[in-house]
């Protein structure tokens, strides 16, 4: 009985050990869960749900044959992959979940998300953020062949590169107040999320009451896995789970 949780994963055909060891925790670990939560950044990138290219269709058929087996899997958008949509969801056999969800673990309720609409100091990302959440854009996008939708991302991709190296470190984590107002606007006192790379649980007092802020790192080196369980929760990689 215990519900796992993944987040920037960041699969890509450049990352085959990755892509490899996210096909065995699919197949071995995740298959033992009562659910799995992929908290955003699944995909490095993800074009649109017909963007088929390499390791798209080998990892939609395993979360197939997962989702298949009777495991709840549920998705949440990164700012890689905002653009999973419902074929990706039929597919798979996923749910995809809204920008922030309070789920029920084992009785204590908590806030799960990607992670970036933290990090609001960060005013350029939100503004990028803004712009392509935008759904008329989003079609417009879409409308185009893949060819020039690649060709508009790798543009993307690469001022992007070029900004964060730019940006200041604590510029691109979440900020406290961000977090404060969060909890308090879904009534929680634990939250969950990835994006920034930065594995740790944060223990804080909020309005008189513990809270716990729970960060999954990244699976560049550290396939990082959150569990809970009845007994509560840890935090670390696969092999240590
Ligand atoms: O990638 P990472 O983790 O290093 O950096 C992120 C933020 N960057 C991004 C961009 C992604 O890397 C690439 C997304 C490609 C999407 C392709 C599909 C496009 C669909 C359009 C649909 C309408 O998320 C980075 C953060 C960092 O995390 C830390 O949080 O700082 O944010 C930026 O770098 C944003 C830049 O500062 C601004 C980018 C300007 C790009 C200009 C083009 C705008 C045109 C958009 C309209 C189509
Ligand atoms: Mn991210």
């Amino acid at each position: 009985m215990r519900t796992l949780f993944v987040s920037d994963v960041h699969l890509n055909s450049a990352r085959a050990g990755i892509v490899k060891a996210f096909l065995e925790f699919l197949d071995q670990k995740a298959r033992h869960a009562d659910a799995l939560f992929i908290l955003g950044d699944l995909f490095d990138e993800w074009l649109g749900d017909d963007d088929d290219k390499a390791p798209h269709p080998e990892v939609c058929d395993a979360l197939a044959a997962l989702t298949a087996s009777g495991l709840p899997v549920s998705v949440v958008h990164g700012n890689h992959d905002f653009l999973l949509g419902k074929r990706f969801a039929a597919r798979s056999g996923c749910t995809l979940l809204g920008d922030h969800t309070v789920i029920d673990l084992y009785g204590t309720p908590a806030l799960i998300m990607h992670g970036d609409t933290l990090c609001t100091r960060d005013v350029k990302y939100q503004t990028f953020r803004k712009v392509t959440r935008n759904v008329l854009l989003q079609k417009l996008f879409l409308s185009m062949s893949l060819a020039k939708r690649a060709e508009r991302a790798a543009s993307i991709r690469s001022q992007s590169k070029q900004d964060v190296a730019l940006k200041p470190d604590d510029i691109m984590d979440v900020t406290a107040e961000a977090v404060d107002a969060m909890l308090r606007r879904h009534g929680v006192r634990h939250l969950i999320h990835g994006h920034t790379h930065r594995p740790a649980i944060h223990d804080f007092v909020l309005d008189g009451e513990r809270a716990t802020r729970i960060v999954l790192g990244d699976w560049y080196e550290q396939d990082s896995v959150l569990v809970w369980d009845q007994a509560g929760y840890r935090l670390g990689r696969i092999a240590d789970v």
